[in-house]
């Protein structure tokens, strides 16, 4: 049963608060040390991260919906368990029912240097008819000068379970032409606009026209270089197959009602960190897994 307003209010610790409203639902507002945050329960989604003296790291579209039925556009959208349309089921949701169902507050753990929260999926009749199985879908974000998602799936079923899964990372970024990802040169990916297996670049990855790649054979962390915002941001990872890089560029733009202007496509990318087909994650009964994801900034001198 989901906590109520002010079970969640008893969790809260210093310099937290509860926000949000009937439409949205509760959202979690973090203020520490200057260290802003903020995590909705719909979806269990990180919206907002921009540690003290840095402009916002995440981007949020001005028009994402707020209505605990659509997915929120922007932040960390977490795909369970497939990522991008189902492989069979053509009108099951994209990227899965993780991001569109409300979770639950586990607890609150006000450490230095992070405040963390975590977080459970609850298992949900509705989510019958799309996850037959017994799991434990959980997320404990980590917020402060730096921020450390990790996302755990325990299999209680008494019989093997298999997911695809990314967490969907929006950027905020100056402007996307002036941007450099770095990190990615050795890796192969899949164009999944031409659906070509494409060899590694060796160079640093530039966006000039819409993008939709998944790399495989990650090598070691990745680096946003914002040539506007003079900043860095550094991605690490663990038990990650996949980095998927996109941008929807202007025809897709503006074919997505909640993305905002029409130029709102320049003020973002997507690095999202992941398992994602023809990788996949494999549980036997007990068997947990732990995508891991931390991300960190530096001004650039
Ligand atoms: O991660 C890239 C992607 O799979 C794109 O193909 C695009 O569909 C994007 O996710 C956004 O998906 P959404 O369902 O949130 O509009």
């Amino acid at each position: 049963m989901a906590l109520l307003r002010g079970d969640i209010e008893r969790l809260l610790g210093t310099d937290m608060r509860l926000v949000g409203d009937e439409a949205s639902g509760p959202i979690v507002e973090v203020d520490r040390l200057g260290h802003r945050g903020r995590i909705s329960l719909f979806g269990g989604q990180m919206l907002e991260w921009q540690p003290a003296g840095h402009d916002p790291v995440l981007w949020l579209s001005d028009r994402a919906m707020f209505d605990q039925c659509a997915p929120i556009r922007g932040g960390i959208p977490v795909c369970w368990p497939w990522f991008g349309g189902h492989q069979t089921q053509d009108d099951w949701p994209s990227h899965g029912f993780a991001r569109t169902n409300t979770w639950r507050f586990e607890h609150v753990d006000e450490g230095v240097p992070l405040a963390r929260f975590a977080l459970e999926l609850p298992g949900l009749i509705d989510q019958s008819q799309y996850w037959p199985h017994a799991s434990r879908p959980r997320i404990v974000y980590g917020i402060g000068e730096t921020l450390s998602i990790a996302f755990e799936v325990t299999n209680i079923d008494p019989h093997p379970i298999e997911f695809t899964e990314a967490l969907h990372t929006y950027f905020c970024v100056g402007d996307i032409e002036n941007i450099s990802i770095f990190g990615l040169e050795a890796s192969p990916y899949i164009d999944k606009l031409t659906g070509d297996e494409c060899p590694a670049t060796r160079a640093p990855i530039a966006i000039n026209a819409e993008a939709d790649r998944i790399y495989q054979g990650l090598t070691g962390p990745i680096e946003l270089h914002d040539k506007v915002l003079r900043r860095t941001i550094t991605i690490e990872h663990s038990q990650a197959s996949n980095l998927i890089v996109w941008n929807p560029w202007v025809e897709k733009s503006a074919r997505l009602d909640d993305m905002g202007s029409a130029v709102a496509y320049r003020d973002m990318v997507c690095i999202e960190t992941g398992n994602v087909s023809p990788a996949k994650v494999r549980l036997q009964p007990g068997e947990t897994h732990r995508l891991v994801t931390d991300i960190s900034v530096h001004k650039e001198a």
